[in-house]
């Protein structure tokens, strides 16, 4: 018997991802995966990216891409046809693009799949999310915008080196003959939707707040900021929502790979707000803690704070991919795994068995330890030595140096929840998820359990964003009262820690004395 089934892309930095999801019971039946290094040599990325000699500058080659959906396509097919499937059964399609990137056409609407999509380009590569080479745009729209705290308000997050519209800026200003070619620009996600549709289709609200150029409350472009930096509003286009249905696919998909041409196009968004969906943050008061090379902290919030808080000029807002009027907040710490590996070599033997032990041999010790072996930038801080402080001293080494295992994941914890608490209001927290390698131990749940005071929802979702395209592309042809089902069928899990009571007030304690310790730094 037929089945109806949705594919989600996933266009990230070293690979491209397609899964396909049964649409009635939401299991996945094909999950592909291009790698660009080696499945399409002859772009002659290294993890996907083309590294500038200047340090700064990162980009792809944006056909790359377009060449990774088809293949990508072509596996899903096969992986379907063991299963008696095909993609003829596709009803809906949607994708997650990594954030901030861009593409620059020199067409202004529709692709023709007849000539090479190089030659309806003005730049053949996209400057990409790890591009930093932007320090000066940013500068000069912050001060004319009064300020990282005004920027933050106005967009959701403060100017930040990697969000696109510095790219577009600056490439404006030195690459002006290519920029004049430029009809159209889109984001990565935007860019996906374009190709599956045959033509230029808007960027979504939610990955636009990612360009560090829209009004996150009006939820449309600044003008203020677009005429700032000398940008024609026209190639960057109407915004749609994330909800959105765009068209069909175009026939050239129809011919190349078998897909209906009924299938539905739903807006793309970006890979963060998709793994939000994924990971089932639906609901205001969700909170996600993911610890892995970078450790990042999401969490769902129904307002925007009505003061920004110059403290935290280092977290964004997002408009929220699923439900109107919620947003979600993003904190990215860079001190992660690599930091926690540290302190387990020197302290620990190598062994994340005997930092475990560690752990729970030093519970209840009000010492703090903080450690930075890489920059961090939140808050900003160049990588420096560790400091320590024990009974309100700071000290060289802490008298048990066991301490500094536990001190190291405390630390995690507590700067988290002094963000949170001071980017999320006063929101109930509903749900703490954790993801993450970490989260197979035990004594690191317990201590994050133990200083946020609340359960702890353990998730494994290595295909977060992918899974989270599928579900916005159900979410986006489902009639209001299947939307409501769908909302209360992602949002599941299952406990894995409960706060242990008698370490609330010691945790109290700790909590009051960051605010001391991140001011004399
Ligand atoms: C988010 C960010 C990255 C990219 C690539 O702001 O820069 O997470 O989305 O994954």
């Amino acid at each position: 018997m037929s089945k109806r089934l949705v594919l989600g892309f996933d266009i990230s930095t070293q690979s491209c991802k397609c899964i396909a999801v049964e649409l009635e019971t939401l299991v996945i039946v094909a999950n592909t995966k291009v790698h660009y290094d080696s499945d399409l040599p002859s772009y002659q990325t290294v993890d996907g990216i083309h590294r500038h000699p200047d340090g700064h500058q990162f980009t792809s080659p944006t056909v790359m891409w377009f060449d990774a959906m088809k293949l990508s396509l072509d596996r899903v097919a096969i992986e379907l046809n063991d299963k008696g499937l095909s993609l003829r059964e596709v009803v809906a399609i949607s994708g997650s693009g990594q954030q901030h990137g861009t593409v620059y056409w020199s067409i202004a609407d529709v692709i023709n799949f007849n000539f090479d999509l190089q030659d309806q380009l003005s730049r053949f590569e996209s400057p990409i999310w790890m591009d930093n080479s932007t320090k000066v745009e940013c500068n000069l729209l912050e001060k004319y915008m009064g300020g990282a705290a005004n920027m933050q308000q106005l967009t959701g997050s403060a100017a930040v080196e990697r969000f696109s519209i510095h790219h577009i800026t600056k490439f404006r200003k030195h690459n002006s003959i290519s920029y004049s070619k430029t009809k159209r620009i889109s984001l990565v996600s935007s860019f996906g939707a374009s190709l599956l549709c045959g033509r230029i289709m808007p960027m979504d609200t939610t990955d636009a707040a990612g360009t560090n150029a829209m009004d996150i409350q009006a939820l449309d472009w600044s003008t203020a900021i677009l005429d700032f930096c000398e940008i024609d509003q026209s190639i960057l286009g109407n915004l749609t929502k994330p909800w959105d249905t765009l068209g069909v696919v175009d026939n050239f998909w129809v011919k190349t790979h078998g897909l209906s041409p009924e299938a539905k196009v739903v807006s793309w968004s970006g890979d963060n707000p998709c793994a939000v969906v994924g990971m089932g943050l639906v609901q205001p008061g969700d909170i996600l803690i993911s610890l892995g090379t970078s450790d990042t902290c999401i969490f769902v919030v129904d307002q925007l704070p009505n003061h920004f808080h110059a403290e935290c000029s280092f977290g964004h807002f997002f408009p929220h991919p699923l439900l109107a009027n919620a947003f979600f907040g993003m904190l990215v710490y860079s001190n992660g795994d690599i930091t926690r590996r540290k302190i387990r070599d020197e302290y620990a033997e190598e062994s994340w068995t005997k930092f475990s032990s560690a752990i729970e041999s030093t519970q209840g010790i009000s010492s703090i330890g903080a450690y930075w072996t890489v920059d961090e930038i939140s808050p900003p801080l160049a990588k420096r030595d560790p400091v320590r402080v024990e009974e309100g001293k700071v000290v060289e080494e802490f008298s048990n140096p066991m301490m500094n295992c536990r001190a190291v994941i405390e630390y995690k914890a507590l700067i988290m929840k002094t963000h949170l608490d001071q980017m999320r209001g006063g929101t109930d927290i509903k749900r703490v998820l954790m993801t993450g390698g970490a989260t197979s131990n035990p004594a690191i749940v317990q201590v994050f359990s133990d200083i946020l005071g609340k359960p702890i929802v353990g998730l494994d979702m290595p295909e977060a964003a992918a899974y989270g395209a599928c579900l916005r592309a159900v979410h986006a042809i489902s009639t209001k009262e299947e939307r409501m089902h769908l909302l209360s069928r992602i949002s599941t899990g299952a406990v894995i820690t409960n706060p242990n009571k008698d370490t609330v007030s010691h945790y109290q304690g700790l909590y009051q004395q960051i605010p001391t310790l991140l001011r004399d730094l």
